[in-house]
């Protein structure tokens, strides 16, 4: 495991679930905690090495509540090897005060999105207050925070949090540029470059997601680019035109096809862990 292996290799992350869905619409979708280790186990045998999760209660609503999350942190550290992070973000509709008790189900990582953006119709709030103190809850419970950036003013409210702050836990600054939300920035090849080449010093590595039609030139624009990659139902349910995505596998398995021939293979769970200096 050296750092040499992993700037020669992909970080591939998959975002399953997601809050925005609903199960009626897509039954595919993993809600139950069964079909979440299930996603989980195939998705890394095809080569993710991080699941971001959004948990569904037992209607299949997005929840925030604790026995859930904390039930779902430990069935997967305990039946698979992935670095788990969990969402801070919710849904648009949950609670800042809410958001913040994510940590207390103590996963590896979590999100943290750096800024508010409209979201479709709706609001994701992200006032300064809020990033803060969870930039702060995360350093002190040794949680590993992932940048989530929609748009260039995240870019600049990152350098912010580590001008104020200092560096996360662990050591390492890794972001993700999530591209193409209604509101957010465009999901191009431009667009994207243009984030990457304003990112602070501090940052150790970069990934990107392109929601929806996005999704594959966002994939390929991060892959020429030496960034890493983030797939799943959350961002993306259309596999090729006319085909719906039937498992979260698919797109994990073209993400690690498409990085192989790319020769920035996926990346190892261990590989991942120290990229993003998680705790072992
Ligand atoms: N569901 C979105 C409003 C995150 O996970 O941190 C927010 C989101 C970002 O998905
Ligand atoms: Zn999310």
């Amino acid at each position: 495991t050296s750092s040499a292996a992993a700037a020669a290799s992909t970080l591939i992350t998959v975002a399953p679930t997601g809050a925005e869905l609903s199960k009626e619409d897509f039954p595919q979708l993993p809600s139950t905690l069964e079909e979440l280790v299930e996603t989980a186990t195939a998705c890394e045998a095809a080569g993710a090495a991080m699941i971001h999760l959004h948990i569904r209660d037992a209607e299949h609503r997005p929840t925030l509540d604790h026995g859930y999350l904390k039930a779902a942190v430990d069935a997967l550290r305990e039946q698979t090897s992935l670095v788990v992070q969990l969402s801070t973000g919710g849904s648009v509709h949950d609670p800042l005060e809410q958001r913040l008790t994510v940590l207390d189900a103590e996963p590896d990582s979590c999100s943290l999105t750096c800024g508010t953006t409209n979201f479709g119709d709706d609001v994701f709030l992200n006032p300064w207050g809020f990033m803060s103190d969870l930039y702060v809850q995360a350093q002190e419970r040794e949680v590993v925070p992932e940048f989530e950036l929609f748009d260039l003013g995240h870019v600049h409210a990152l350098r912010r949090l580590i001008d104020t702050h200092g560096l996360p836990f662990g050591g390492k600054v890794h972001v993700d540029f999530v591209t193409n939300v209604p509101g957010g920035m465009p999901g191009s090849p431009a667009a994207l470059m243009a984030a990457v080449q304003l990112l602070p010093p501090e940052v150790t590595s970069w990934a990107a997601t392109g929601i929806g039609r996005a999704h594959l030139p966002v994939m390929a624009a991060a892959l020429s680019a030496g960034g890493h990659l983030r797939v799943g139902m959350e961002d993306n349910v259309v596999f090729a035109r006319g085909k719906q995505v039937q498992h979260n596998r698919e797109l994990v398995e073209r993400a690690a096809h498409l990085a192989q021939v790319m020769q920035r293979p996926a990346m190892s769970t261990d590989d991942a862990r120290a990229l993003l200096g998680v705790k072992d």
